[in-house]
């Protein structure tokens, strides 16, 4: 389903006198300010194919209704959003869940929505129907040589799917691990993994990147085989200059300090890119900026640091994309949200006064210093988000207008209330 475009102007006419008097206001001891909404407009934020839907957890899933059936209405849907709020210009594919039956016909949907194909998704930890070998034991660690094979050559599947659609990139997340101890041999698992992760780097085209995702525990509970942010930087390292880290906000032990893992691997070049979402506990999948804002603050605030310290071009270097899960929220305005908490932390980075920060770090004025970074935090930059997104012909809240406009209902209305997305 598409908004028409008057739609929009007419939603943002009845808004257009209090945002331009926020924004006014908000820009009046902003010098930068055209920088920043500049830098915004042009920020995109990778939505995920297997987020279209109600997720749900081993005890339950209560389905929304009106949720994409296929590959072509998941690219209609992530349109919609990005119609709205001009920064979701991109796709995350999740292969099996989405394999394109017509790669060419796909790509040009998604070009009609002013879509490209960000990082490729393989999966090696679910067995697919008719599968030879299971992975229930592992894939790219296994101890059966035929097992590794199997993983790999579905990582070199998924490599050809993203060739046909123009992505650039591979993310493999691998489940592998074990639940007690002395179940695996770490040291084996390790070196399997690596030598099957080399075979797929082999295959990389010239210009792609691989990301490797780390993840703390779930679905194994003992140990994990990329376990934490040293191991996914220790198999990137070893696997060469294409090869790089993906932090998943959620995949850390409780209290890990992301932003200083995030400022280690920028320092090292090995960042490659980010799952944004936010969780209290566990991997619990939930809106970006939902529970820890402020840690979003200052993973952000290292970010621009680091790309800047660099020379690094914030809106191509790093993959941007979101991995959540919408157990409870219909899934789009979830979505319009996390994009939003994204676009709104990093302005307020870019508002950080860098040079007084190091002088402050330079003197040990630890209250100067916290002061200057809660200046930017504490700063309501949602005028300029909104700026960004009238200029570029999206909505000035595009949550009012998604209910003004009934699109959940329209959806259900299409669609059905009984209809599943493939995924999680
Ligand atoms: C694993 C993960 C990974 C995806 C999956 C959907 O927890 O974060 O990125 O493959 O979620
Ligand atoms: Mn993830």
């Amino acid at each position: 389903m598409q908004l028409e475009k008057y739609k929009i102007d007419q939603h943002n006419e009845t808004l257009s006198a209090a945002h331009k008097r926020k924004f006014a206001a908000l820009t009046a001891d902003l010098p930068h300010a055209e920088t920043i909404v500049k830098k915004l407009a042009d920020f995109q934020v990778a939505i995920p194919s297997w987020a279209l839907g109600t997720g749900g957890t081993r005890f339950a899933r209560f389905a929304g209704g009106g949720e994409p059936r296929s590959l072509e209405e998941k690219i209609e849907d992530i349109g919609l959003l990005h119609q709205l709020n001009r920064s979701s210009g991109a796709i995350s594919l999740h292969i099996p869940w989405d394999i394109p039956k017509n790669g060419a016909a796909i790509k040009a949907l998604a070009a009609q929505h002013g879509i490209r194909f960000d990082a490729m998704n393989s999966n090696t930890f679910q067995d697919q129907p008719g599968q030879k070998l299971s992975y229930k034991f592992g894939s790219m660690q296994h101890v059966d040589k035929a097992v590794r094979r199997q993983a790999v050559e579905h990582n070199l599947e998924v490599i050809e799917h993203g060739v046909a659609l123009g992505s650039q990139s591979l993310t493999v997340w691998l489940s592998d691990g074990s639940c007690f101890p002395g179940q695996l041999n770490f040291r084996k698992a390790f070196q399997n993994t690596l030598e099957s992760l080399q075979e797929v780097y082999a295959a990389l085209p010239a210009t792609w990147k691989m990301f490797v995702e780390y993840k703390a525990f779930e679905p194994n509970f003992y140990s994990t085989t990329v376990g934490d942010w040293g191991q996914s930087l220790l198999y990137a390292t070893k696997l060469g200059p294409k090869a790089y880290t993906l932090v998943d906000l959620g995949h850390h032990l409780p209290n890990a300090n992301i932003e200083q893992i995030v400022a280690l691997l920028l320092m090292e070049g090995k960042l490659g890119g980010f799952h944004f979402n936010d969780s209290k506990y566990g991997d619990d999948d939930l809106t970006v900026g939902s529970i820890k804002p402020y840690q979003l603050f200052l993973i952000f605030n290292e970010l621009v640091e680091g790309m800047d310290a660099r020379g690094m071009d914030h809106t191509t270097d790093l993959g941007w994309m979101i991995d959540a899960s919408h157990n409870v929220k219909d899934p789009l305005e979830d979505l319009l949200q996390s994009v939003e908490a994204i676009l709104i932390t990093y302005a307020q980075a870019l508002l950080v006064d860098r040079a007084a920060l190091q002088s402050a770090q330079q003197n040990n004025d630890v209250v100067r210093a916290q002061e200057i970074l809660q200046n930017a935090f504490r700063t309501d930059v949602r005028p300029l988000v909104a700026e960004a997104r009238l200029r570029t012909g999206g909505a000035l809240d595009p949550i009012q207008l998604f209910r003004d406009q009934q699109v959940r209902e329209q959806l259900v209305k299409q669609r059905g209330l009984k209809t599943i997305a493939t995924g999680l």
